[in-house]
């Protein structure tokens, strides 16, 4: 949407000059016309990408201003859907962190904040070019940290997007997170959530296609993806932790004919200086965060025709068959393949 106002507002400077040398009225009619006409194009195109999702089980909105969640501080268990607007200048995504019970006691979000200073002391040794100190900075991390469990969420979205993932959450105290880096600095965004037990919401969504992630079969999906609205189960055929100690996800990035895909493809490790460094080289339109194997989340997406990748936040997704290009064009024919046409 920003692109389009930075065209709109392009386009009204392409025309003050030519209004300022013409001098008949009739021209100038004629002119205002044409820019009313694209005004109205403007607010029609706006009307199609501002069409809701349709939302399964229970819906929680969920809003980025700056560096924060804004969302319900407790919820029912179930199907929830979250509807994630990032209306912040900067990328981010919202992972929810399910807390352990550590012999009797609940890890709380107080514990939690323990956490982020262990990752921004590592990263800044790696960023310093101190690789190795660095990494040996986890051995600060609590024992209960091991027991977290990455429990969905949305993926990565772009200023101005809204995504949107449904996950079955149980009962419990979770943490919903960020960790974006801008200026080689993880997000300060941690926000506590509790889950309470609720009987209400347990029919999963109806997929319109299917998507499994696996680290044997990488991205998988075997019908083609047409342009419109599309309800998509991703399931978690395995799990387990890459070189960058986090499982595999799904993102959906939108492809321009310039986007550099070694360049997306290296963006993707967190622990790289570079990697997930604000401004992030694409635009991302939502996904699913990790999960446990054997979950299945429901991203819900509508598809304008166009070049996209589904790609994973793990170090060299393309090695790994994470990287998986497609088009969807405009007669709702979808194509998939592997490489970039
Ligand atoms: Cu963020």
């Amino acid at each position: 949407m920003k692109t389009f106002k930075r065209k709109f507002r392009f386009m009204i400077f392409m025309w003050i000059p030519l209004l300022l040398i013409s001098c008949k009225n009739e021209e100038k009619s004629n002119l205002s016309h044409q820019m009313e006409m694209k005004e109205i194009e403007m607010e029609e195109k706006l009307v199609v990408e501002k069409v809701a999702l349709p939302a399964f089980g229970n819906l929680v909105e969920v809003k980025t201003t700056g560096m924060n969640f804004i969302l319900p501080d407790e919820i029912p268990s179930g199907w929830t859907t979250f509807r994630y607007s990032n209306e912040s200048p900067l990328t981010h995504f919202m992972l929810i962190d399910k807390l352990p019970v550590v012999k009797g006691k609940q890890i709380t979000y107080d514990d939690f904040e323990n956490i982020p200073p262990v990752f921004r002391d590592a990263m800044d040794l790696i960023n310093a070019g101190k690789t190795d100190e660095g990494f040996s900075e986890f051995s600060r991390l609590p024992e209960w940290f091991s027991e977290v469990i990455f429990s969905g969420g949305v993926g990565l979205v772009s200023p101005g997007e809204t995504a949107q993932t449904t996950v079955y959450v149980k009962p419990g105290t979770y943490v919903i997170e960020c960790y974006v880096k801008t200026g080689g600095v993880f997000h300060p965004m941690t926000r506590q959530l509790e889950v309470k037990k609720d009987q209400s919401y347990e029919t999963p969504p109806t997929p319109t296609l299917n998507m499994a992630i696996s680290r044997e079969g990488g991205i998988e999906m075997p019908e083609s993806p047409t342009a419109g609205l599309h309800t998509i189960a991703v399931e978690f055929k395995d799990q387990g932790p890459h070189e960058h100690f986090l499982g595999h996800d799904v993102h959906l990035v939108r492809l321009k004919k310039d986007t550099d895909l070694d360049e997306l493809n290296s963006w993707m490790t967190w622990t790289r200086p570079e990697g997930l460094n604000t401004p992030a080289p694409v635009k991302f339109l939502g996904g699913v965060q990790e999960m446990p194997a054997g979950n299945t989340a429901y991203f819900t997406v509508d598809l304008q025709p166009g070049n996209y990748a589904w790609i994973s936040e793990v170090p060299n997704p393309k090695e790994k068959n994470m990287l998986k290009t497609f088009s969807v064009s405009d007669d709702e024919i979808g194509s998939i393949s592997g490489e970039r046409d």
